[in-house]
């Protein structure tokens, strides 16, 4: 197997994040975003949406979206544990991360994507350039603190994001909130302080080797 990877983007830190978990490492490709390696043509028949990351299985078969990689992975090394046990924990984690992936990592996207120069006719990933809408700098802004205070209150009252333990939504949840953390200064928010619970889920989760040398 190997990952089609650009290691500093959120993203595929995601996947570093599972891989480490779980104990497994590869062969890791780098498709450096910051040149635009992504769009060429060659990458474009790995991935027709041009984005990382991508896991090629020894066959051939390609697999992109974390969500999938990392459940790719979880059916081939089922322990530890992340994705639930039954049922109910897993409907719990697919909803959480769910939630991450399309309340929190747009809002964010969409303020980053429509301010730094490296994005500017290139506001949504992917082959279609995109000009961008600088209204959509503080809209962003507003989704993120929003999205922020939601996951400050319900880690308020539970350690983890989906179940009484760590599972992939943590993981999830962290590289937005990592993310986000790089945005801060640049967008004038706060992102750990002033939300106790938040801090104290970030403390925890660094103590995880796993999370701590990959995120
Ligand atoms: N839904 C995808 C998102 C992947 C994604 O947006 N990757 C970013 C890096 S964090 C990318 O490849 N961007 C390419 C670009 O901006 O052109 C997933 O879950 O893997």
């Amino acid at each position: 197997m190997k990952l089609y990877d650009y290691a500093h983007a959120p993203n595929p830190k995601r996947v570093h994040m599972f891989l480490a978990e779980k104990g497994l490492d590869m062969e890791r490709v780098q498709i450096d975003l910051t040149k635009g390696e992504q769009l060429s043509e060659e990458y474009m028949s790995v991935n027709p949406l041009c984005q990382v990351p991508v896991l090629e299985l020894d066959d051939g078969t390609r697999i992109s979206e974390c969500l999938a990689i990392c459940h790719y992975l979880e059916e081939i090394k089922p322990q530890p544990n992340l994705f639930g046990s039954n049922p109910a924990e897993r409907a719990q984690v697919l909803m959480w991360n769910h939630i991450v992936e399309q309340e929190g990592i747009p809002g964010l996207a969409e303020a980053l994507r429509n301010r730094i120069k490296m994005f500017r006719d290139h506001a949504l990933p992917g082959p279609v350039g995109y000009t961008q809408i600088p209204e959509l700098v503080e809209r962003g802004r507003k989704r993120s603190k929003h999205f922020l205070d939601f996951m400050d209150r319900r880690l308020g009252g539970q350690d983890y994001l989906a179940l009484d333990r760590f599972t992939v939504a943590d993981i999830t949840l962290r590289g937005a909130v990592d993310m986000a953390a790089r945005m801060a200064g640049r967008f004038d928010f706060e992102v750990l302080d002033g939300r106790d619970a938040l801090a104290a889920w970030h403390s925890r989760l660094s103590e995880r080797p796993g999370i701590a040398n990959a995120a």
